[in-house]
């Protein structure tokens, strides 16, 4: 295994000490913004991570192997080109020595591997709009269903079926917080979602909820943090989606699409939004796992 994952040093130590350490993804650092943005929202995530007292472990494929814990030149090779990899991906592009940016689902995979049970992300993935034929459904539910984690989120990506996407959750079994709220955040916007499985207030709640559902053989743990800035851009969206559908767009290509048709037409609102947002829940991931760390004490 050691020839297959990399773990930084840093990280490495953290784990071993059993400090508190957050995963993070890097597909929204190749494919979630216009580069070289992505770049910018890792480093800002990774720093607020640190603030939150915790190690950040920014995972990806580079050079054949699956590496968490990432420097700055290493994080810049996350370009458009990069492929996007779901937890089926990770293994087939470190054997082809492609470079690959973890999605929340690919990246819930490798921390598992290595025992790291936190990270932060804007929004989850889920089941797309529409039901189309074939039906498209985010593999992070799948991970969010097999692997002990919490997820720090802003709710599910609002292009999807929230509401389908939560009914999902539940049948997965896996609980949905509402960090001081009732409602689940729609990502962009923090009101009008569904409501959430409980609300939580404190960091060390959720931590300790965490620690009662993984005794319990539990898996994810997805926390809905309000955006601090809540964006209306419904219609936007629906815009968006139409025309990924019009240009024929599928799969994997769907939530780039989107997200890149809504930076560019709400005159970088999204984009500013979805930033501060991301690195926000880093923030709150960190403040979680640091309370995880407290509790074992
Ligand atoms: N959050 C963001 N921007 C993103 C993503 C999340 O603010 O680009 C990514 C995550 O990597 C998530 C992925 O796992 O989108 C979902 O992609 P899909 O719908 O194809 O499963
Ligand atoms: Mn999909």
């Amino acid at each position: 295994m050691l020839d297959l994952i990399h773990v930084s040093d840093e990280v490495a130590s953290a784990l071993e000490d059993g400090r508190a350490v957050v995963a993070l993804e890097t597909t929204l650092v190749a494919h979630g913004f216009p580069a070289p943005d992505g770049v910018q929202v890792g480093l800002g995530s990774e720093a607020a991570v640190r603030a939150a007292g915790a190690i950040p472990a920014t995972t990806g494929v580079l050079d054949g192997k699956i590496r968490i814990g990432l420097t700055e030149s290493q994080l810049e090779r996350f370009t458009p080109q990069a492929r996007k990899l779901g937890p089926r991906d990770l293994a087939v592009c470190a054997v082809q020595g492609a470079v690959g940016a973890t999605t929340v689902g690919g990246t819930l995979t490798a921390a598992a591997a290595v025992g790291i049970r936190f990270m932060g992300t804007g929004g989850l993935g889920g089941v797309h709009r529409g039901f189309p034929t074939p039906p498209d459904v985010s593999a992070d539910l799948g991970a969010a269903a097999r692997i002990p984690t919490v997820i720090a989120s802003s709710g599910v990506k609002s292009l999807l079926d929230v509401a389908a996407t939560v009914e999902l959750l539940e049948t997965l079994g896996v609980p949905v917080l509402g960090y001081r709220t009732d409602t689940l955040p729609l990502f962009y916007q923090a009101d009008g979602g569904p409501p959430v499985s409980a609300r939580v207030e404190s960091a060390a709640e959720i931590a300790r909820i965490a620690d009662a559902h993984w005794r319990l053989g539990g898996n994810a743990v997805l926390v809905g943090r309000p955006p601090d800035e809540s964006l209306e851009v419904e219609r936007l969206i629906a815009e968006a989606v139409a025309a990924a559908e019009r240009q024929g767009v599928s799969g994997q290509g769907v939530t780039p699409f989107v997200l890149a048709y809504l930076h560019e037409h709400s005159a970088g609102e999204t984009r500013r939004v979805n930033r501060d947002l991301i690195v926000a829940n880093a923030g709150l991931a960190g403040e979680i796992a640091v309370a995880y760390a407290a509790l074992e004490q």
